[in-house]
């Protein structure tokens, strides 16, 4: 029997860029008594590809073949520290003592203490902490809404919640980054976000438009390789850009440069926003921002008079204070110049309606205003939660049939819980988390307060690919399937207008190696031991997927095989003409009524960050530097991927970039060791000195532990080594009052040598 290679077509989950791939698999035929019957010999994972079938292959080709994870697929996949099988903590919390058990008896344990917890405190005590959107969350929510507890808190309240929310209370429908189009496109205006490092097949396509002359505006405090493509950058003072963007309104309204027609048919609160942006001269903006008058006055023309033009914010502008408003000024600007829903402007891509909807999936109809009222964080921070959020859908389901799903913009503010999960700071106890798809000891903002609200729960279970420092303090660990041991079927969080699916390249169960299980298998194993039997009739995966695509007349394989597991209807321009924007006036408001309804201002404003040396002068004294965190970086993915030889090879360290004068006056030398310290506390990073950050700012990476250190503790794999959210803040007090979101953009440190290290 010859070795057989196929081809098999997989929706990767390593990053956003979610790329079809082709998994190439071999069968190398075994001799008795080792073969397995007719299949002959395991399949072995050789490499991964663009997958040739998908009609968008050559935009994934260069993505997919420069990519290291892709490069190094086997090495992630045979790593020896991949979670095989289920584990129960025999020792102490923490201890790092663990027996193997099977599965049926973690969900039988699991499932027991979750019904004593319920029974006790309430389902609300029971809470999830969910991740960055690589894992089908869809199926979490339901199980939550079917248990009764709103309380899955996450990423999303700082990562695309806001950004979807935000437009979503504008124009009706999330329209961030959706037009960039080559050769049609004549400007691109990118806010806070750095492509090469983050979303780089986005990138690839933005440079196929500035090659064909669009004009690239980056407005970045760091001069990072998108502002080194830039015709022009802007660098602001971090945490500013609230009063950036409302001075570039201004300019835009006071020099006529908008579109007056759109704005008289469409826009709600345009004379409230003139008058809302004369206080924004650039003069006065600059003196905020440090960007200067004229700049500003040239960003806004040239987005302005470059038409279509599109957006593309990030995190630069989620993770600071006045998130929700610079976010606010982000989605007027496309709506003044008339760059909405127009061919190389800001699509709205309605979801695809052949596939069951994610929001019905999730159940979010069943869940009763009560359970909604106990929601954490519901009552302070209204609009990324179920106020804000019933009001959204409520809009959406008019014009598009359905609202978002919920995994960005709909879920419980996670400081409120993590305080909660510590004895009388909560509203009411939180007794029980499972953490799933994230890793909140390395992620979630202010880890002391996490690692001792983690330790103080009476139950914790973890599901990953990893011994994680989280998964280090859990009562159970349970073993995750990969995407490539799992079918995939992606959306966009029904955003998009397509739909993508994948088949599982690899199997997740090898007897006598490992029995790894889907997050759905996890969820539903738990769902049936704890009566909600009759909503999980999809004994697996592949099944519920089925499910999704059956209006299509499909099952999962049979889109696969006669589709290509593709399928996008041709998106109609300007569908506001017949619809009208899925908001309470119908039209796009640049004066929101839903932050008006919520008790918010309904126009963008401009407040100091909490700490800067502004709004706190005496602690500048102090921590004289402002501290950004988190610039993404290949080949890791957050707190990923540090145990993979080849990838750690290629960024050993953590790193943070300081200016050559400030390295000077504090002597620090280039590849010293350095303590970045706050109120906090305190990690340390090796330096690189960069001319591209203003002296007065510093910017730190974020993510880092050390699968190679013990994971007992007090090691916790060197959490507390170079992890800067142990530095970072989530006072509830100095959350954003709407969005809830916690700055992790704009702080104020100090820095200094670490004396022999390492
Ligand atoms: N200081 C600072 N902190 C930040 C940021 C920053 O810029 N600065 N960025 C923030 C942002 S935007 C985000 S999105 C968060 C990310 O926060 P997290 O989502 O918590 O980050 P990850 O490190 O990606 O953690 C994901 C974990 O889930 C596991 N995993 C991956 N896929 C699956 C799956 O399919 N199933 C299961 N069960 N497990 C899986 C991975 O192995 C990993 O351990 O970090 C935030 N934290
Ligand atoms: N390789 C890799 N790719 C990733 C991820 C990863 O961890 N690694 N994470 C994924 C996730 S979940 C996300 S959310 C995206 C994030 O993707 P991006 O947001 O594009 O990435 P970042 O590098 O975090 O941030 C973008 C820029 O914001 C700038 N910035 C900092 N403060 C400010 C400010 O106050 N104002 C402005 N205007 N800019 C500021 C930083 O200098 C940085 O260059 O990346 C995704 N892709
Ligand atoms: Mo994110």
């Amino acid at each position: 029997m010859a070795i057989s290679r196929e081809i098999k077509h997989a929706i990767c989950m390593w990053c956003h860029n979610h790329c079809r791939v082709g998994v190439h698999v071999e069968r190398i035929p075994l001799d008795p008594p080792f073969s397995k019957g007719e299949t002959g010999g395991l399949p072995r994972l050789v490499q991964m590809l663009e997958d040739e079938s998908h009609p968008h292959a050559a935009s994934y080709r260069p993505v997919v073949r420069s990519c290291a994870r892709a490069r190094n697929a086997r090495e992630w996949f045979y790593h020896p520290d991949r979670l095989s099988y289920p584990l129960k903590r025999t020792g102490e919390r923490g201890e790092g003592r663990w027996t193997k058990i099977s599965w049926d008896q973690a969900l039988d344990e699991i499932a027991a203490r979750l019904r004593e917890i319920k029974d006790k405190y309430g389902p609300e005590a029971i809470i999830s902490s969910s991740g960055t959107s690589r894992t089908h969350d869809e199926y979490r929510t339901r199980f939550f809404n079917i248990l009764g507890s709103q309380n899955v808190i996450g990423q999303g309240t700082i990562c695309f919640g806001s950004t979807n929310m935000v437009s979503s209370i504008v124009v009706g429908w999330p329209a961030n980054h959706t037009g960039v189009r080559p050769g049609v496109t004549k400007a691109i205006l990118v806010i806070g976000g750095n492509p090469p490092h983050g979303e780089n097949r986005l990138w690839f396509n933005m440079l196929a438009c500035v090659n064909q002359g669009a004009k690239l505006i980056v407005i970045d405090p760091r001069r990072t390789e998108t502002a080194e493509r830039a015709d022009l950058w802007l660098q602001p003072r971090p945490g500013t850009d609230a009063a950036l963007l409302m001075a570039m309104v201004n300019v835009i309204i006071e020099e006529e440069l908008y579109d007056g027609n759109f704005v008289a048919k469409w826009c709600h609160g345009f004379d409230k926003l003139r008058e809302r942006a004369r206080d924004f001269t650039p003069e006065r903006v600059s003196k905020i921002t440090w960007v200067p008058a004229e700049q500003i006055r040239e960003a806004a023309r040239l987005y302005a008079q470059n038409k279509p033009a599109t957006t593309f914010s990030m995190m630069g502008i989620e993770h600071i204070h006045n998130s929700i408003e610079a976010l606010h000024a982000r989605f007027i600007l496309p709506a003044l110049t008339g760059n909405l829903d127009i061919k190389g402007g800001d699509v709205l891509r309605p979801a695809h309606t052949g596939v069951v909807s994610i929001y019905d999936i999730e159940m979010n109809d069943i869940v009763t205003p009560e359970q909604k009222a106990k929601m954490l964080g519901a009552d302070r921070f209204r609009l990324m939660t179920a106020p804000g959020y019933d009001l959204i859908a409520e809009n959406q389901k008019r014009v598009y049939g359905r609202a978002i799903g919920r995994a960005t913009c709909c879920l419980a503010h996670g400081p409120t819980a993590y305080r909660a999960m510590l004895d009388g700071n909560g509203p009411y106890p939180v007794k029980a988390m499972i953490t799933l798809s994230s890793n909140p000891l390395v992620t979630q903002a202010n880890t002391k307060l996490v690692y001792k609200a983690i330790k103080n729960l009476d139950f914790y279970a973890v599901m990953d690919f990893w011994m994680t420092p989280c998964a280090e303090l859990a009562d159970y660990v349970l073993p995750a399937a990969s995407w490539l041991e799992r079918p995939g079927l992606w959306q966009f969080e029904d955003t998009a207008g397509f739909v993508d699916a994948g088949e599982a390249a690899l199997p997740a169960v090898v007897e006598g190696q490992y029995d790894r299980r889907t997050d759905y298998d996890f969820f539903r194993g738990l769902a049936i031991r704890l009566g909600q039997e009759k909503y999980w009739p999809w004994q697996t995966l592949e099944e519920a997927y089925d499910y999704r695509l059956a209006p299509m007349g499909y099952t999962l394989k049979s889109f696969i095989t006669h589709k290509n597991g593709y399928d996008a209807p041709p998106t109609k321009e300007k569908k506001y003409e017949t619809t009208g924007f899925a908001t309470p006036t119908g039209k796009v408001e640049l004066y929101s009524t839903i932050l008006e309804k919520l008790g918010y201002d309904p126009l963008p404003h401009f407040e100091e960050p909490v700490e800067s040396p502004v709004s706190d002068p005496e602690m500048a004294r102090d921590y004289p530097l402002i501290l950004i965190t988190g610039g993404r970086f290949l080949p890791m993915y957050h707190s990923e991927h540090r145990q993979i030889p080849s990838l750690r090879r290629q960024h050993p360290d953590p790193l943070v970039q300081i200016n050559p004068d400030t390295a000077a006056r504090l002597k620090i030398k280039d590849g010293d060791w350095v303590w970045i310290e706050t109120p906090r506390g305190r990690v340390k990073q090796k330096c690189v000195l960069f001319k591209g950050i203003d002296p007065r700012v510093v910017h730190t990476e974020h993510g880092w532990w050390f699968p190679e250190l013990p994971g007992e503790e007090p090691w916790l794999h060197g959490v507390w080594e170079s992890n800067i959210n142990v530095c970072t803040d989530d006072a509830l007090e100095h959350c954003h009052p709407a969005g809830g979101g916690w700055s992790l953009r704009a702080g104020l440190c100090k820095v200094y040598k670490v004396k022999q290290y390492p």
